[in-house]
C-alpha cells in the first residue's frame, strides 16, 4: 500500500521543508505539530495541523499535543483486522502510514549543561511515544527518527510505487527502538548523576553513535564508536588535528594511555606514558616533558615502536621532535603549542589528540563489560592510597626516595593488566610485567624487561637493581616477592592480605627489604 498519510514532527528541522516537498510531490498527506507544521507552511508545503485530527489544541506547553486515540489509533490500527478497522470506522480515525519524528533535544541540552527543569522539559514524552507505537506496526506503518534516512525513505517509496518495502519498515522500526532506548538510558543516567546515584544496580546504558570504524580488534569484525555524551577530557571528547581515522584498537589503548597519565597531577611535573596493547611499555616523571618522554621510552624500547603515547602537559616542540624519531599511532595531551603541530604535520599518519586538561582519576564513574549473555557493571576503579594510607610491615621502613618510587610504581601497576609488576627507579618504569596467569612469571618478565633495557642503554647493571616494586594484588606465596628481590628490588608495595601474609613479611625481612601494605587491590582484566 503506497504512503498516504504522513505525522511529521521534528525537534529538528533539517531537511524538514525538502521531505516535506517530496512527500507532497508524492500525493502523500502531512499532519503536523506546532513548530513543524509552521516551518512547512512557510516553505509552501500543505499541511493539516494534528490539533485539527485530534479535536484538541496542544496544551500544557506543549507536553500534550500528538498523545491522543486518534494519533495513536491510526499508528497502531492493524490495516488486516476487521476489528481494528470497525474501531477506526466507528472513531473517525484516519490510518497513519508513516511516522517522521525526531525527539526534544534531551542530549543536546546535557551537554550544554542546562539546569534541571530545563532538562526535565526537554524530556519527550509524545514522541517517544508515537515512536515506539509505529515501530511495534511497522508491518503497516513506516517509522523514521533520523535526518540521515530522509533521502533513503524517498528511495525506497520510489522503488516501490509510493510504499515502502517490508525489509525496510524492519530496519526502521530496529533503529527507532534502539533511538527511544538510548533516549530513556540518558534520561536515566543524567537523573542518576543528578541526584547521586552511585551504585551500578538498576542503571542503563546510553550511547550515541559517534563513529562508524573500518574494523573492530581484527578486519573481519565491525565495528563502531558510541559516547555517552559526558564532558570529561579523554579520547571521546579529544579534537583529532591530523592523521587519519583512529581504529578501534586506537580508541582502546589511547583511553589505556591517557587514563593512566590522569594519575600523575600536572602540579608534580611532567609525565609521560607509552602504551601497547592497552599496557603501559614505559612511564617517567622527569624535569621536562622530553625528559619524560626520553625515560619513558628508554623502558621498553622495543615495543614503544608503534605505540601510543600520552603526556599530562601541553605537547612541545621539543617532545615533539624527540616522539617523531620513531613511528608512533598515537598521542594524546592536555593541548599542543604551534611549533609541536608543525613537527607532527610533516608525519601524515601520526594522530594528534588534544584535550580540555585531564580527567580526574577519582571521580565516579562505570564499566561495563560483555559477557556472552550479559553484561557486568561495575564502579570504575577510582580508589587510591595516600602515604598516610601505607602500613609499613617490615623491620625496615623505605626511605623518602624509597617512598616516592613505590608511590609511583602503584600508579603504574593500578592500570597494567593482572597480574601486574612493575619495578621503578627515579620516577621511571625500568620493568613491566603485565597479563601474566601466575605472579611470578610476571615478576619474572619485568625483570627480563629490565634486563634488556640495560642491554640497549649499555648499562653495567639491570635497572632493576635497587628499584621500587608495586605488586596490584597480594603475594599469595614468598616466591613471586622472592622473584622481585633477586631481580634487585629493594623496596615493596602490595595490597597485603594474603593468608600467608606472615611468611611473606618473614621472607621480605630476611631479603632485606622495606615492604609497605595499601590494603587495596587494583586488579584490571
Ligand atoms: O511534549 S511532548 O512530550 N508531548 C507530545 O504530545 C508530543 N508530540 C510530539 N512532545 C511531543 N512531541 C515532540 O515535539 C516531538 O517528538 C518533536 O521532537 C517535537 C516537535 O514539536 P514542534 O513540531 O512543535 O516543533
Amino acid at each position: 500500500m503506497p504512503v498516504r498519510r504522513a505525522l511529521i514532527s521534528v525537534s529538528d528541522k533539517t531537511g524538514l521543508t525538502d521531505l516535506g516537498r517530496a512527500l507532497v510531490q508524492r500525493g502523500v498527506e502531512i499532519l503536523s505539530t506546532g513548530g513543524s507544521a509552521k516551518a512547512l507552511r512557510e516553505a509552501g508545503v500543505a499541511v493539516t495541523d494534528v490539533a485539527e485530527v485530534t479535536g484538541f489544541p496542544e496544551m500544557m506547553d506543549g507536553r500534550v499535543k500528538t498523545l491522543h486515540p486518534m494519533v495513536h489509533g491510526g499508528l497502531l490500527a492493524l490495516r488486516d483486522n476487521p476489528d481494528h478497522l470497525a474501531a477506526m470506522e466507528a472513531h473517525g480515525i484516519g490510518p497513519i502510514d508513516l511516522l517522521v519524528v525526531n525527539l526534544y533535544p534531551f542530549e543536546a541540552a546535557l551537554a550544554r549543561g542546562a539546569d534541571y527543569d530545563e532538562m526535565i522539559e526537554n524530556i519527550d514524552i509524545g514522541g517517544p511515544a508515537m515512536i515506539r507505537a509505529a515501530a511495534k506496526n511497522h508491518a503497516f506503518v513506516t517509522t523514521v527518527v533520523d535526518v540521515e534516512d530522509y533521502e533513503k525513505l524517498l528511495g525506497d517509496m520510489d522503488q516501490h510505487d509510493g510504499a515502502t518495502c517490508p525489509k525496510f519498515r524492519r530496519k526502521l522500526a530496529q533503529i527507532a527502538y534502539a533511538r527511544t532506548g538510548a533516549y530513556d538510558a540518558a534520561v536515566s543516567t543524567w537523573l542518576a548523576g543528578a541526584i547521586g546515584v552511585e551504585t551500578p544496580r538498576r542503571r542503563v546504558v546510553a550511547g550515541q553513535l559517534a563513529q562508524g570504524l573500518r574494523y573492530g580488534e581484527n578486519p573481519h569484525q565491525k565495528a563502531a564508536f558510541y559516547t555517552d555524551g559526558s564532558a570529561r577530557p579523554g579520547v571521546a571528547t579529544a579534537v583529532q588535528h591530523q592523521g587519519k581515522e583512529l581504529s578501534y584498537n586506537n580508541i582502546n589503548d589511547t583511553d589505556a594511555a591517557f587514563e593512566l597519565l590522569a594519575e600523575f597531577a600536572p602540579e608534580d611535573g611532567p609525565a609521560v606514558a607509552i602504551i601497547k596493547h592497552a599496557n603501559p611499555c614505559g612511564v617517567a616523571r622527569g624535569e621536562t616533558l622530553l625528559e619524560a618522554y626520553r625515560k619513558a621510552f628508554d623502558c621498553d624500547r622495543t615495543s614503544a615502536f608503534g605505540g601510543i603515547v600520552a603526556l599530562n602537559m601541553p605537547l612541545d616542540e621539543e617532545t615533539a621532535r624527540a616522539i617523531v624519531e620513531i613511528f608512533t599511532e598515537v598521542v594524546i595531551a592536555p593541548g599542543a603549542s604551534d611549533g609541536a603541530k608543525a613537527v607532527f604535520a610533516a608525519k601524515k599518519n601520526l594522530r594528534l589528540l588534544t584535550t580540555e586538561g585531564l580527567p580526574d582519576a577519582r571521580a565516579g564513574g562505570a564499566t561495563i563489560r560483555q559477557v556472552a549473555g550479559g553484561y557486568l557493571f561495575q564502579d570504575k576503579d577510582n580508589g587510591y592510597v595516600d602515604r598516610d594510607d601505607l602500613k609499613v610491615v617490615t623491620k625496615k621502613a623505605p626511605s623518602e626516595a624509597q617512598m616516592r618510587d613505590l608511590m609511583f610504581a602503584w600508579k603504574v601497576a593500578k592500570h597494567v593488566k593482572s597480574n601486574a609488576i612493575v619495578y621503578v627507579k627515579d620516577a621511571a618504569t625500568v620493568g613491566v610485567g603485565a597479563g601474566q596467569m601466575s605472579r611470578v612469571d610476571s615478576a619474572n618478565i619485568a625483570a627480563i624487561k629490565a634486563g634488556r633495557m640495560a642491554k640497549e642503554l649499555g648499562l653495567a647493571d639491570s635497572p632493576a637493581v635497587g628499584s621500587a616494586v608495586a605488586s596490584d594484588a597480594f603475594f599469595p606465596f614468598p616466591d613471586g616477592l622472592m622473584e622481585a628481590a633477586a631481580a634487585g628490588a629493594t623496596c615493596v608495595i602490595q595490597p597485603g592480605g594474603s593468608m600467608r601474609d606472615d611468611e611473606v613479611i618473614a621472607a621480605a625481612d630476611e631479603a632485606g627489604l622495606a615492604m609497605v601494605f595499601t590494603r587495596m587491590r587494583h586488579f584490571r582484566h
